[in-house]
């Protein structure tokens, strides 16, 4: 089935995946967040009637787990998280038409009337299961209570979902030697009943369902095999007392909550719903989009495609619902080339940015034409000064600014002219590119179109010399400038989604009223008002010290973090330990000692690992290379599973030089890494020694 393209005559919804009310917002959120607006906005522009909606995610472990590690009510704790995304958002002119929240009582209203549907129709069934319990914290283990191993991948994995590995989603009762992450204990498993939602019963109807799916190809591809391999049913039910209860519970003191997963997509209609609540359905009408043929886009991260693509939709299938139109599922953010983390500070915060003066569509330019909806985006402050300064500065902004001081100050505004036909199919290409490039949900696309505009600019006015134009041939300067007013006016319109308020700006300098974020494409090729005022400057160079500057503070404040977070599991800030060890579980102390002369013969030395990775074959071993400060050493160490092998250059370390060498899968291991615990945390040095220096 394919879809009419945009724009319909049907009302249309686009979303962004919830944040979860448990911690600051960051750059890996902020991309998902932006780009979605920038497609909804970009959409406005195409002439697509659409409005975005979002809303806090309240429920589950993650909010459970943090909120008990502080001691507050995961309700309060919830509301404080809400209510500072509510205020962040706009401040990266993020602009939802409907921002709710899951705990909210639309959201609870909507959610239990569509389990009650779904369970009318015969899509939900009871079945006993062993839930994990941990016996000393006296409490069941949903979700992200318990870790252990992925059945799937072997990877580490949470309770329901595998985060670290393949991305499925698990099953309570599926994580392979489940742990508790309240005591640490191994868990119990007890008998418990639970509610199951029939997915498995959907396989045919997604796989339909996928086939008519826009957005990315992962969005689809993974799901099918997902369906290959066999679709499990969902427990839809959680031991827990922070949630939404299932409909029609007596409160039997069972805290039986159901699943976060539930409540959480169906916030997209909830909050649709508030929207037209508020405007009236004349305005927009929610049913139209939810219960009839309008269009639903989803923007996802590509770690949650399984709960968009097969169980959201199977879930709106069953309950009478219409389906989304699009999913596109957006990649990994890295900084400096390495995997975000918050629990290692290594991330860029909201907040932060905003306090460094930054303005925020620059950041929404860097972050959608580097990544849009769908690539992987690196941020490093060096690259976003070379876009800033390059597209930005260098290209958009000194085409404004020249083509406008040399109109202001030569015809006080845009001077009497007729477009050339060259620049009119000019704007009308980029016009084009612009449609085409949002029915491909690709805003890198968007941003491209708007930046080769402004760059086509430049080289106009610089081929055709207006300057010297003015007192030879008048006409022809005239005509030349206004063309690049016109072409100034496009760049307006369309980077309008991008960059909202830099837009504005060059929209109010070329003399127009109104918001621009109400242009169609078409008023790119409309006529500018006649006079306007002298213009400033919409750009700012980021200069070479402040980008150094940011740099280290990025550096440091990520070594900071490393030492403790070595013993972190998570990436929410998760399971803090005090680092103390039962004396029951430490190994023995041994009876002989050795005197000094011995102890020198172990020639230990401070080293700094160059390079880690993996060996093939191996599940734990990975091959380092380690300097010594004579030479580099090759050494093979268990530790593959234990750390993020991309973070370790540049890591001091402490090597035992003069350890016998051995071959392990086939890679020679010249010397031993030190290491402690379960976790091999990594003997290092605190002070200023140098690489290559004895420890005695
Ligand atoms: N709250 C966050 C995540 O897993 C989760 C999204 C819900 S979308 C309905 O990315
Ligand atoms: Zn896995």
């Amino acid at each position: 089935m394919s879809h009419e393209e945009f724009p319909t005559d049907e009302p249309a919804v686009v979303t962004c995946g919830l944040p979860y009310a448990n911690g600051d917002l960051h750059i890996g959120h902020l991309r998902g967040y932006i780009g979605a607006d920038a497609f909804n906005r970009a959409l406005g522009t195409l002439g697509q009637d659409s409005i975005y909606v979002c809303g806090s995610d309240m429920h589950g472990t993650p909010v459970a787990v943090n909120a008990e590690q502080q001691g507050v009510d995961p309700e309060d704790f919830a509301l404080d998280w809400h209510r500072q995304y509510e205020e962040t958002f706009p401040k990266f002119n993020v602009d939802f038409d409907n921002y709710g929240h899951t705990h909210d009582e639309t959201n609870v209203e909507t959610t239990q009337e569509i389990v009650r549907t779904l369970d009318e129709e015969g899509h939900i069934y009871e079945k006993e299961i062993q839930v994990a319990y941990d016996p000393d914290a006296d409490q069941y283990l949903p979700d992200r209570y318990v870790e252990g191993t992925c059945p799937y991948c072997g990877e580490k994995a949470r309770g329901d979902e595998c985060d670290e590995g393949c991305q499925r989603h698990l099953e309570p009762g599926e994580v392979e030697d489940p742990t508790s992450t309240i005591t640490g204990n191994p868990a119990e498993y007890r008998e418990r009943t639970h509610k199951f939602f029939e997915v498995s019963e959907f396989a045919d109807f997604l796989t339909e369902f996928l086939d008519g799916l826009e957005g990315t190809s992962n969005a689809r591809n993974q799901p099918r095999q997902w369906i290959e391999d066999g679709l499990q049913d969902w427990c839809i039910t959680r031991d827990m007392d922070w949630g939404i209860d299932y409909p029609g519970d007596d409160d039997d003191g069972d805290d039986l909550v159901l699943y976060v997963w539930v409540d959480a997509p169906i916030e997209y209609i909830s909050s649709s719903k508030q929207y037209s609540e508020r405007v009236g359905t004349d305005e927009f009408d929610w049913e139209q989009v939810w219960t009839g043929d309008g269009e639903i886009m989803h923007v996802i991260g590509r770690d949650i495609i399984q709960h968009h693509a097969i169980f959201w939709p199977a879930m709106l299938e069953g309950a009478g619902y219409n389906k989304p139109r699009g999913i596109a599922a957006t990649g990994f953010i890295t900084i400096n080339g390495k995997g975000l983390s918050t629990s290692r500070n290594r991330a860029i915060w909201a907040k932060e940015y905003l306090d460094e003066g930054f303005h925020p569509d620059l950041l929404r330019y860097y972050l959608t034409t580097t990544g849009g909806l769908q690539q992987d985006v690196d941020f490093s402050w060096d690259a976003f000064q070379e876009t800033v300064n390059g597209e930005l500065v260098g290209t958009v902004g000194n085409f404004w600014y020249r083509s406008l001081l040399f109109a202001y100050r030569n015809y006080e505004g845009t001077p009497e002219a007729d477009v050339s036909a060259e620049v009119r199919e000019r704007i009308e290409g980029a016009i084009g590119d612009v449609r085409e490039s949002v029915n491909d949900y690709s805003m890198r696309g968007v941003g491209q179109a708007a930046t080769g505009l402004a760059q086509f600019g430049n080289e106009y006015i610089q081929r055709n010399e207006p300057w010297k134009l003015t007192d030879d041939d008048p006409e022809r300067a005239a005509q030349v400038i206004r063309d690049c007013v016109q072409i100034a006016k496009a760049v307006a319109v369309l980077l309008e989604p991008i960059t909202p308020d830099k837009a504005q700006a060059l929209w109010a300098q070329i003399g127009e009223d109104g918001d621009v974020a109400d242009a169609h494409l078409e008023d790119a090729l409309a006529a500018p008002p006649r006079s306007f005022e002298e213009p400033g400057e919409l750009f700012e160079k980021i200069e070479d010290d402040r980008v150094a500057e940011l740099t280290a503070k990025l550096e440091d404040r990520v070594e900071a973090a490393s030492d403790d977070a070595e013993t972190e599991s998570d990436d929410t800030g998760g399971d803090e330990s005090d680092g103390m060890t039962d004396t029951e579980d430490l190994e023995a102390l041994t009876e002989d000692r050795i005197g000094f002369d011995e102890f020198q013969e172990l020639d230990i030395r401070v080293g700094r690992v160059e390079s880690a990775e993996g060996i093939e074959g191996a599940d734990d071993l990975a091959r380092l290379e380690v300097d010594i400060g004579f030479e580099t050493r090759q050494v093979v160490a268990g530790i593959k599973q234990l750390h993020d092998l991309d973070d370790l250059p540049g890591t001091k370390c402490v090597l035992l030089a003069n350890m016998e060498p051995a071959e392990l899968f086939g890679v020679e291991s010249n010397g031993m890494i030190l290491a402690a615990g379960e976790e091999a945390d990594l003997l290092t040095t605190h002070g200023d020694a140098n690489v290559g220096e004895k420890i005695k």
